[in-house]
């Protein structure tokens, strides 16, 4: 068997992934990710139709979400989890095209991937190998329909964080199914997939502004906070992803267990929001981005429970004490349960594992600061306009997005550290981890690093963007003076870095290394439209940057 996948950075030669994922995922599981995908797309076909009638498609909607979030790098390895959806989309499809055919039925044209069906493994894997990435021939319109569909995965990882705190946007829905049907209509030229492309970004900018809304009526505006990443004596639960109604549940089932919670990864930002800081036994944060799990799980002692990605293969020494949930699995590893309507997950498991285990070990001590998310910064708008106009602050740094293995990542801690002292970087996404811990210093009061949260909280940035363009008077966002240097991951920071083109953002430099699903022609158009560039070396995009 063989596979194909490239929509991460790391994929293997910067050109994809054909033995076994450098993620860890092995070819089977690739190929059965291929064919979820192909069954959400034949969905999303009648789901256009079924709309149209009036059909009320909330399950629909919610397999599609939970479909594409399952294939997002490392949240989900789990070949079980991706037969049982398969099996679990076609029977859906098919209730879909009956209560389509009951309305008035469909006419012309009906893909393949709306009528094909099976039924065991062997068919899954036979069919499988017939619609992957390749099994588009032409590389720029296969270049295209995979942007699209990693941009609407990226949609519907944040609609469904949404959707978990009861926020929902049936136009979100309505763009992932007409988006992904348009990557099975041959008839489309590559202008109309560039069109639908664009138009993603837009949704971007919706769902991240939707999952702002829960977030912040949930649980509050981020606080400008100091959070510890010292350990305490009691035993712990280690909590990842990006899940803030897990936190809020993980945290009201601990709560006067002696047991205490401690975020890893993108779950830091929860340490900025009044909701979960009221929590005694909340502690702070441990450990850094989430390549690093294997040294810190080790040594945290305790149960992990991981919310989304990203997870990796676990070693021995700690799998016993990983628990999945939501979108996210991995073979032999615990899975909680999803809610039961209203009712809250159960973490008995977790928290009784928890009981037997030792504390944390210390990897590190100290505090660090972050929760600079939209209304932090913007309450601190006369300040940082001041310092701007009197030339204190002379350029902010827009770095958000993912942090990775890649050695050459080490070109993000250095450009951090090397900046000028009268400029500051705006941050969200795990990607911080790379410069969160160097003592940056402030402006007159204004810290020279600002992170606004996680990567969904990119949205934060670009509403402290259009504010201060709009303080300044000036008509084009590009002419503030922030330049924009992106690393990017996994398929969210695709729809991060759609948004931010969609909100006319220009040359944005993106690294350690360009998509490899850019194919050199769709490359040349984002070079020449939007002027997007990689990296080069430090002291040049410096000077770059700078205009010097
Ligand atoms: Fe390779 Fe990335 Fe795909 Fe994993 S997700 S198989 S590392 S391209
Ligand atoms: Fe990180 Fe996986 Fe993308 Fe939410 S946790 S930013 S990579």
């Amino acid at each position: 068997m063989s596979m194909f996948c490239y929509q991460c950075q790391e994929a293997s030669k910067n050109s994809g992934c054909t033995v076994k994922g450098v993620c860890g995922k092995e070819d089977h599981l690739a190929n059965l990710q291929d064919l979820l995908i192909y069954v959400v797309k034949g969905i999303s076909f009648y789901a256009l139709q079924a709309r149209q009638q009036g059909i009320g498609l909330e399950k629909i909607n919610r397999f599609t979400s939970d479909a594409l979030f399952m294939t997002i790098t490392n949240v989900n390895f789990d070949q079980a989890r991706f037969i049982e959806q398969i099996k679990a989309g076609l029977v859906l499809r098919e209730e879909l095209k009956n209560g389509i055919g009951e309305a008035g039925g469909i006419e012309g044209y009906i893909p393949d991937a709306s009528t094909w069906w099976g039924d065991t493994e062997a068919e899954f894997m036979g069919k499988a190998e017939q619609v992957g990435v390749l099994a588009t021939g032409n590389e720029d319109i296969r270049s295209l329909r995979e942007l699209l569909t990693y941009g609407i995965k990226g949609i519907a990882a944040y609609a469904e964080h949404a959707c978990n705190l009861g926020y929902e946007d049936d136009n979100l829905y309505q763009f992932m199914h007409r988006g992904l049907a348009a990557t099975l209509d041959d008839s489309l030229s590559a202008d109309d997939l560039v069109g639908l492309v664009l138009e993603c970004g837009k949704h971007g900018v919706d769902v991240m502004a939707l999952l702002d809304k829960a977030n912040t009526l949930s649980y509050g505006d981020p606080e400008i906070s100091r959070v510890n990443i010292g350990v305490r004596n009691n035993p712990g639960i280690l909590i990842s992803g990006h899940d803030l109604r897990d936190m809020e549940e993980l945290l009201q089932q601990t709560e006067g267990t002696g047991i205490d919670v401690y975020t890893h990864s993108e779950m830091l930002p929860a340490n900025y929001y009044p909701a979960f800081k009221k929590y005694k036994h909340f502690v702070g944060n441990y450990g850094n981005a989430w390549w690093q799990q294997n040294e810190e799980f080790e040594k945290f002692n305790g149960p992990i429970l991981m919310t989304t990605n990203c997870i990796i293969p676990p070693r021995d020494s700690y799998r016993e004490r990983v628990y999945t949930t939501g979108s996210v699995g991995y073979e032999g590893l615990k899975h909680i349960a999803d809610r039961k309507g209203s009712e809250p997950k159960d973490f008995s498991a977790i928290i009784e594992h928890a009981r037997k285990s030792s504390a944390p070990e210390e990897i590190e001590k100290g505090e660090i600061i972050g929760g600079f998310a939209h209304a932090a910064v913007l309450s601190l708008a006369d300040k940082v306009v001041a310092a701007v106009k009197s030339g204190a602050i002379k350029r902010f740094f827009v770095m958000a997005g993912c942090d990775g293995r890649m050695k050459s990542r080490s070109y993000y801690t250095e450009f951090a550290r090397q900046l000028p002292s009268d400029t500051v970087i705006l941050t969200a996404g795990c990607a911080k981890y790379r410069y969160n811990k160097l003592n940056l210093g402030q402006i007159g009061g204004i810290p020279r690093l600002l992170d606004a949260g996680q990567c969904n909280d990119s949205y934060s940035l670009a509403v402290i963007a259009l504010k201060l363009k709009e303080v300044f008077g000036l008509d084009d966002i590009n002419d503030l003076p922030i330049s924009y240097n992106i690393s990017w991951y996994e398929q969210k920071a695709v729809i991060v870095l759609l948004a931010l083109l969609y909100l006319g953002v220009k040359n944005i430099h993106l690294g350690p290394t360009l998509p490899a699903f850019l194919s050199p022609n769709i490359a040349d158009v984002l070079t020449k439209t939007f002027g997007i560039a990689g990296i080069g070396s430090v002291d040049e995009d410096i000077a770059l940057f700078m205009g010097e």
